[in-house]
């Protein structure tokens, strides 16, 4: 028997979208590594895409159609979905129900999504967590193209000679793109790469200048720099003239921006800001990567198009190494924008706002009427939701609860509402806990079709695994819900292939060039040849060369054929309020993806970071009597979350940063967008998600604890907790406001003692610390540790303790009362999630002459699988390498 063929799928996290050769074992076990033949990794893998074979287990898996927290049938659960949205439209008219999408749907299940809305029920009220994404980019790219586009591709960040990153962390949101740029400059060390971030990320650590943007000065940046290409004569002005309209305004606008406003807006010197214009005057090739520090922002266009003003005026756009280059967070934001999934645009592109773009879709797809006007933004929607003129809302694969502005209205709004139905693929997240009804969604693995990544290249998702219990595709549920509501006949497909054909034809049709987005190469393509599709790059238009770029030519899709700059005002004066004088900056780490709802099964990245933070810069950690590992609370008018303080000169002094991954399922109080207020930018909706202003203090914890579980628990009664994965179990972190005179009943509940267990206890009164220990057996179910500080027990060692014998012995005596974990070594916090090494580790092998990361490689395998670790281990080795020096 030969062994299976691998089959060749595609991650999907990030927006990379790096191709994945899976294998499933004979046990079972999913094996992932790279596939060497796809363009966008060429093999690589970063920390997230290498553990995927971790989180596709059942457990906390959605199996089977729930109504009202009863199992039922699927024909029952599709009939109450179909009756009832079809009952609510006719009623109150189809603006009354709304779908609120992702761009973690495949292109065929967003694209049945919006039919069924736009074409089918006649609302626009279709929108997706894009919203929250990309929206201020598409925006941006219409304002200046006149269409959706991206030009650039990968290749461009190769062959640059500068790489400006703005508002990117690349190194980890992005992280084989980073790789592949790293690789570029070890080969031509003279490539620049300039940061443009107010945090140091771990992306600074191969940029040859960082500038600390104050939060928001980025238009104030760029309109200076556009000022400044005019008057080094560093513009292109054949290319101005040619191709472009509206230069002369734009750039009186930006002149009328004075220095020190500019300084003051940016929080930049002029040395800093010389040096960078200076290095984009004089660099043709350029690319500009920008991603959610721009688009998350109250003038998240205007920042998107300061980026292009500057792109347009020196003519780099599409050129080989030269573009502004809006990078995509999720793994189908682009197929979402192909299928016109946002509640103001139509499919392939088209304009929901012009007729004839109506009639041609309404005529390709045999519909009744296309909704006539754009629908409700994911803000609007759910404030719609609230005051009840949304009356059924379906929610697909996202988690609004957690990741939508002012998250604790959202939830009220969605516990409010009488019909929420909730398709996601975990059968408890913040969100499906309060649907009415909770559709089981095929996962990663199991399902099949295809998305976009960042460079506009459509790959196969192709599944290996089967459909396990009553879980099936989410285009499959659509369809059914759409035929129970009577639309069966352009709804009966009978694979992704025959949608994706439809799909590819409706952006052929009728396109002539007129559209930028156009496969219709693809629009007879067979089931066969659906099966075996390789990633390719659109446009893909019948009878023409394939490009990798667009804009080659300098024709834009606007009616007069020419890109259009954009006058941009400064910034209004913002005043921080007094009682919240603090910005709150929100973003991403390392190895959790969004709602944790699939990394935090994973040990491995939940080793990373493995509760939720705050970074705080050392001054301000010290004006609030702050210390290392305290407990923070950080307020708005809208609520509180508590966090742990990690103090960091990275950060910049009057911001912290605190990561957007933390839910109530891990963790009592830290879902970040509770604070965030529900501000968006006026053009595109986006929220401003990064710079809120916020009130920190230390929150007073009289008891600190720390857990091992061999399972997870229920109902934690402490003000803080953090819980996270690990290898053989589950590890808490605790912080107790009050004192208790009795801790053992609390023990006793964490820890399942029960009558076949037995359960040690220690009281060190000197040190006013206590430690309970709880053993089925010879082997240990928990342990608890109390202390009045932090609790100083080493985290790696405690967690061996729950796969190591103990024998009924006096060790356990030793284990409960001795110093925990002393002599123990502490690898530290994990900082390569593939083998598993410590930040300790790394620091020793520094000290025994360790000096470049290769070398910490060849001692201790750290870095040598994914790479994601390499920046955080040059920066360890420069650390130690500082303390020898000093
Ligand atoms: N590990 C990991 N990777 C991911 C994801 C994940 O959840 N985890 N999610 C994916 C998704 S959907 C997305 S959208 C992308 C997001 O990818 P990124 O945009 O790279 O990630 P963020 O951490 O949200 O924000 C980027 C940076 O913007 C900076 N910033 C904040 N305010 C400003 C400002 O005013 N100006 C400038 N210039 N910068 C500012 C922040 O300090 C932060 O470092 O990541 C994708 N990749
Ligand atoms: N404060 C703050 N808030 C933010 C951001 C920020 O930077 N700061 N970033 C914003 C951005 S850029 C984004 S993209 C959003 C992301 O926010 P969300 O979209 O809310 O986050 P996810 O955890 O990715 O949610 C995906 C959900 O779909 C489920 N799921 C996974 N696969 C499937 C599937 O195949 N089918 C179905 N039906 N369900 C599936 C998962 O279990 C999970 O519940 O957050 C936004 N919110
Ligand atoms: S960079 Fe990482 S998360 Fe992104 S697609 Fe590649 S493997 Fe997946
Ligand atoms: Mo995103």
């Amino acid at each position: 028997m030969t062994a299976p063929q691998p089959t060749k799928t595609t991650c999907p996290y990030c927006g990379v979208g790096c191709g994945i050769l899976a294998d499933v074992s004979l046990d079972g076990k999913v094996g992932i590594r790279g596939d060497t033949t796809h363009p966008a990794n060429f093999g690589r893998l970063c920390s997230k895409g290498s553990a995927l074979g971790e989180t596709v287990d059942l457990d906390d898996r959605l199996l089977y159609p729930e109504v009202d927290g009863q199992r039922v049938s699927w024909d029952a659960a599709l009939r109450l979905v179909g009756s009832r949205f079809s009952e609510t439209i006719a009623e109150y008219g189809p603006d009354s129900v709304a779908f609120y999408v992702s761009g973690q749907l495949l292109t065929e299940d967003y694209y049945v999504a919006n039919k069924l809305m736009k074409g089918f029920i006649g609302s626009a009220n279709i929108d997706t967590n894009s919203r929250l994404c990309m929206a201020s980019s598409v925006a941006g790219h219409k304002r200046a193209f006149g269409s959706d586009t991206v030009p650039g591709c990968y290749e461009d960040l190769e062959i640059a000679d500068l790489i400006v990153l703005v508002g990117s962390n690349l190194a980890w949101c992005h992280p084989v793109l980073y790789q592949r740029i790293v690789a570029a400059k070890d080969k031509r060390p003279e490539m620049k790469i300039v940061l443009i971030d107010p945090r140091r990320t771990m992306t600074s650590d191969i940029v040859d200048l960082h500038l600390p943007i104050k939060p928001d000065g980025d238009v104030a940046l760029f309109s200076a720099l556009l000022s400044h290409l005019f008057e080094t004569d560093a513009i292109d002005q054949d290319f101005i003239a040619a191709h472009t309209s509206g230069f002369t305004d734009a750039l009186r606008a930006a002149d009328a921006m004075d220095i020190l406003a500019i300084i003051e807006q940016t929080g930049l010197d002029h040395r800093l800001l010389r040096s960078f214009f200076e290095l984009f005057a004089r660099t043709d090739r350029t690319v500009t990567v920008f991603s959610q520090g721009v688009n998350q922002s109250a003038r998240g266009t205007d920042k998107v198009n300061a980026i292009i003003n500057c792109h347009l005026a020196t003519g780099r756009v599409g050129k080989p190494g030269a573009s502004p280059f809006s990078v995509t967070g999720q793994p189908n934001a682009m197929g979402g924008r192909e299928v016109g999934g946002m509640s103001n645009t139509l499919a392939a592109h088209m304009d929901i706002e012009n007729a004839e773009d109506r009639d041609r879709v309404r005529r390709f797809w045999q519909a009744p009427l296309v909704a006539a006007k754009s629908g409700l933004k994911a803000v609007d929607m759910f404030r719609a939701l609230a005051d009840g003129r949304i009356k059924a809302l379906w929610i697909m694969a996202t988690n609004p609860v957690v990741s939508m502005p002012d998250a604790g209205k959202i939830e009220d709004a969605i516990r409010n509402c009488p019909f929420v139905v909730v398709s996601d693929v975990i059968a408890k997240t913040d969100t499906v806990r309060h649907a009415r009804v909770r559709l089981p969604a095929a996962a990663w693995g199991e399902k099949s079709g295809t998305v976009t990544n960042s460079e506009r290249r459509i790959s196969r998702q192709r599944s290996f695994l089967p459909l396990p219990g009553e879980a099936r595709p989410d285009w499959w549920i659509v369809c059914e819900v759409a035929k129970h509501m009577g639309f069966g006949a352009a709804f009966d497909y009978k694979s992704t292939s025959e949608i994706f054909a439809e799909h590819a034809a409706l952006s052929g049709f009728e396109n002539n060039g007129t559209r930028d987005f156009d496969i219709g190469q693809f629009a007879n393509i067979s089931e066969t040849e659906f099966d075996r599709l390789e990633p390719f790059q659109w446009p893909r238009h019948v009878g023409k060369e394939p490009s990798i770029r667009l804009f080659t030519d300098g024709t834009f899709f606007t009616r007069d054929g020419k890109a259009r700059f954009t006058s941009l005002d400064l910034e209004p004066r913002r005043t921080t309020p007094a009682a919240y004088p603090m910005t709150l900056n929100t973003g991403r780490v390392r190895d959790h993806w969004h709602t944790m709802t699939r990394t935090a099964k994973s040990q491995r990245l939940s080793q990373h970071y493995g509760e939720p933070f705050a970074e705080i810069h050392p001054s301000d950690a010290a004006s609030y009597n702050i210390g290392d590992a305290d407990i923070i609370r950080i307020s708005t008018g809208n609520g509180a979350i508590l966090v742990r303080a990690l103090i960091s000169a990275r950060q910049r002094p009057g911001s912290i940063f605190v990561p957007m991954h933390w839910t109530d399922q891990y963790a009592s109080k830290a879902r970040v967008d509770t604070l965030v207020p529900a501000v968006v930018d006026a053009i595109s909706g986006q929220p401003a998600s990064k710079n809120i202003s916020v009130r920190i203090e230390r929150f007073a914890v009289s008891t600190y604890g720390f857990a091992v579980l061999d399972r997870k628990p229920e109902n934690i009664d402490a003000a803080y907790w953090a819980l996270a994965k690990c290898s053989a179990g589950w590890r808490l972190e605790l912080g107790f406001a009050d004192g208790r005179e009795d801790w053992s009943s609390f023990a006793n509940e964490l820890l399942g003692a029960s009558e076949d267990t037995e359960t040690i206890a220690f009281h060190d009164r000197q040190s006013s610390s206590y430690r309970f220990a709880c053993y089925r057996g010879e082997s240990l179910r928990g342990a608890l540790f109390l202390a009045s500080e932090p609790v100083a027990v080493s985290r790696d060692w405690a967690v061996a303790q729950l796969t190591a014998p103990h024998p009924r012995t006096a060790s356990r005596f030793k284990f409960i009362a001795g110093r925990p974990g002393a002599g123990a070594t502490d690898n530290g916090a994990t900082v390569c999630s593939c083998f598993g090494v410590g930040a300790n580790q790394i620091a020793a092998a520094v000290r025994r002459g360790c000096h470049s990361v290769a070398a910490i490689g060849e001692a201790l395998q750290a870095g040598t699988n994914c790479g994601s670790c390499r920046a955080e281990i040059r920066t360890i080795i420069e650390a130690q390498n500082l303390q020898a020096a000093e």
